[in-house]
């Protein structure tokens, strides 16, 4: 070869190397992972036995934590559906990926994501089951969701050509069924992303008709604080998610007053024969039991307790086998090693702390989401993280273990530093906004959490401050806004909220704390 031609050679191999270190990620291309996310809708995690639950056992959650890691410290940013999900998908707080609320927002599906990221990098991309983002999914290379809520019986799903399909059974089988049917006819080609939205364990809770009764022989122990007076808490006081006042006996506990409010229920109706008939002679008798004891004041109140705890762990009873389900299929098509499996709830729910069912609060049960990962490459089994992570340190994970680069705009942090090097803390504060004021009648307020305290703004519906030691309080009963002894410690809080009010760029609540808004709407 003469020299100009080894010259032309070397160069063109030089180039060619250049272009391929572009596209290579910096994990091995071969290698890049396999990722499932499981998001659940209102799974407490009081209710995991991982979390060291005694309610029930759930195997399958249980295992992906023994595998990999559990998250004992995850928390939300916006602790209802919508919103969390919205930051799931962008890694950013509510504020700017535009879904405060479920009763207003629209998802612009025009903004980056995780999913486009992804896709963009190579990546086959889906989402199959809950979505409730109120616009199109875009990112991705299958979706099938379903409309708003779904149903537990005989879902509905928007499918992406405009059509809809409605599949026979119960939502959480037929969700996995169809995630399934997904990764079997997916492009073998590429590592692919596969989000599995379950409606479980959203109010009404429905059980499959298999898990109907499998608590009944439980009588479950009534939280310390089930009769809270919500003394020196106005928000808490004035809410409307109680076990005792808000939750209904036909709608949400099956006690219908007649056969015919029965059949106008949307859950009800769209029953087949066979699964009416089943679903029937469970509840029938538990309502003729229940009008022979003639209840009243508490001991109703502990009785739909009882009724609330036993539907809502038989629905979780087949989300978590739903979830080993999912985790069987990756052994058994030899993806174990090389995927990355995410376990969580969109947020917490209360279990009867407070009195309550529900979420929304910056109270830890709705603050706190399980949120578990098994990723064989990077975790050791068996890890405890009490890191701060939060549902929008998703999105940077996933961009991060794809081998690409994190968008600047991303607010979350990837959690992977964190479980390569112990020493890496993380965050120290957490930001909290919630801005909803409808439905169960919660105040919109802001806060932050530390390692041992928590100071929170109420504002629209109630005026106030808050502040709990979490330290001598876990249950937020005694709130310390104002009281002796607390100025230090607050105004140190004050300070740093106010910073990270300014870092995250949150203007609402910047005008609400410098007093340039009127907040205060009358009741
Ligand atoms: C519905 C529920 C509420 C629940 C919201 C938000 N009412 O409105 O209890 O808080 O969804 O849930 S229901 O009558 O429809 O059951 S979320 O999971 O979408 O955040
Ligand atoms: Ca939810």
């Amino acid at each position: 070869m003469k020299i100009i031609e080894q010259l032309i050679c070397f160069a063109m191999l030089a180039s060619s190397t250049v272009v391929f270190a572009q596209m290579k990620p910096t994990g091995s291309a071969a290698k890049r992972p396999n990722i499932v996310v499981i998001i659940s809708d209102d799974h407490a995690y009081q209710t995991i036995s991982a979390y060291g639950s005694k309610l029930m056992q759930t195997p399958n959650i249980d295992r992906i934590a023994k595998e990999g890691v559990r998250f004992d410290k995850a928390y939300v940013n916006n602790s209802i559906c919508g919103p969390s999900r919205a930051s799931i998908l962008t890694g950013k707080y509510s504020h700017k990926n535009g879904f405060k609320d479920n009763e207003s927002s629209v998802f612009n599906g025009d903004q980056d994501s995780f999913a486009k990221q992804l896709q963009q990098g190579g990546y086959q991309t889906a989402w199959i089951g809950k979505w409730h983002l109120e616009s199109k999914p875009q990112g991705f290379d299958f979706w099938q969701v379903l409309p708003d809520q779904g149903h537990y019986f005989n879902p509905d799903f928007d499918m992406m050509d405009g059509n809809k399909k409605r599949v026979e059974g119960y939502v959480t089988n037929v969700i996995t069924d169809e995630a399934e049917r997904w990764l079997d006819h997916r492009d073998m080609s590429k590592p692919f992303c596969l989000v599995i939205g379950h409606k479980a364990t959203h109010r009404v809770w429905l059980p499959d008709t298999s898990d109907l009764g499998k608590f009944d022989q439980v009588n479950f122990p009534l939280p310390a604080n089930f009769y809270d007076s919500y003394k020196n808490r106005t928000a808490a006081s004035l809410q409307d998610m109680s076990i005792e006042k808000t939750m209904l006996m036909g709608y949400d506990l099956k006690m219908f007053g007649t056969e015919d409010e029965k059949n106008r229920d949307g859950g009800f109706s769209r029953m087949t024969a066979a699964q009416r008939a089943k679903v029937d002679a469970y509840f029938e008798p538990v309502k003729a039991s229940f009008n022979k004891l003639k209840l009243q004041g508490n001991a109703l109140t502990e009785w739909k307790f009882q009724r609330y705890m036993r539907d809502y762990l038989s629905t979780a009873a087949s989300l978590d086998r739903n979830i080993g389900r999912t985790m069987d299929y990756l052994d058994q098509h030899g993806l174990t090693e090389n995927t990355i499996v995410i376990y969580l709830s969109d947020q917490g729910f209360y279990m009867g702390e407070h009195g309550w069912f529900d979420k929304r609060w910056i109270y830890e049960e709705s603050f706190r989401t399980p949120m578990v990962m098994r990723y064989p490459a990077m975790v050791k089994a068996g890890t405890v993280s009490d890191r701060f992570v939060m549902n929008l340190d998703i999105a940077p994970t996933l961009i991060e273990a794809a081998g690409l680069p994190i968008p600047t705009a991303v607010q979350g942090l990837s959690m992977l530093p964190g479980l390569k090097n112990k020493a890496n803390q993380g965050r120290e504060v957490l930001y909290y906004h919630y801005y909803e004021n409808g439905e169960h009648a919660v105040s919109p307020h802001f806060g932050i959490r530390t390692k041992r305290y928590k100071l929170i703004r109420f504002y629209k519906r109630v005026e106030g401050w808050e502040l709990y030691d979490l330290q001598s309080d876990p249950h937020e009963m005694d709130n310390k806004y104002g009281k002796k002894g607390y100025k230090t410690i607050t105004a140190r809080l004050y300070k740093e909220l106010n910073r990270q009010i300014e870092q995250l760029e949150d203007q609402d609540a910047l005008q609400i704390l410098a007093g340039k808004r009127s907040t205060r709407i009358n009741m």
